[in-house]
């Protein structure tokens, strides 16, 4: 079974401020604590419910990664390759995490979820914080107080 200490409290020192980016990242915490909810222990339940969310987990994760990506080109943000490049490994070690899984391979739901936890964490902690400020910088602030970044704080970044 679970231990609840496996699960992800937001909080926030993962906040980039710009809602877009903290939105998405609140949707990964919320789709690995899923996974950890759906550790049972039982082989077969658990390899069900894997193939029924395996494609829309990896399909969000790239769609995130997408979004950072478009913005870190759109407003310049220097460190944009080495970032990339982080994704893409990221997305490599997962495609073969799941070849395993499925294969039978050692990796059990627990193990998989656990490995997906750490690398997001992580990246948030290490890579992501590198653009954190420098979105805020770039962003307007709404009348909600929440920041977004618009195409005018993207052409003013750009200049
Ligand atoms: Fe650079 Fe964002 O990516 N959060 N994750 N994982």
């Amino acid at each position: 079974m679970v231990v609840n200490n496996d699960l992800i409290t937001w909080s926030d020192k993962f906040s980039s401020g710009v809602k877009l980016i903290d939105d998405q990242h609140k949707e990964l915490v919320e789709l690995v604590n899923e996974m950890f909810n759906h550790v049972t222990g039982n082989d077969l339940q658990e390899h069900n419910y894997f193939n029924r969310v395996i494609n829309d987990a990896v399909s969000y994760v790239k769609k995130h990664f997408t979004t950072e990506e478009k913005l870190m080109i759109a407003t310049k943000f220097d460190g944009y390759a080495e970032h990339k490049k982080e994704h893409e490994t990221f997305i490599l070690a997962v495609v073969e995490n799941i070849k395993d899984y499925e294969a039978g391979k050692r990796l059990t739901l627990s193990t998989f979820t656990r490995f997906l936890k750490d690398w997001v964490l992580s990246h948030i902690a290490l890579m992501d914080k590198k653009y954190f400020e420098y979105f805020k910088k770039v962003a307007t602030r709404k009348a909600d107080g929440k920041l977004s970044i618009n195409s005018e704080d993207i052409r003013n970044a750009s200049v």
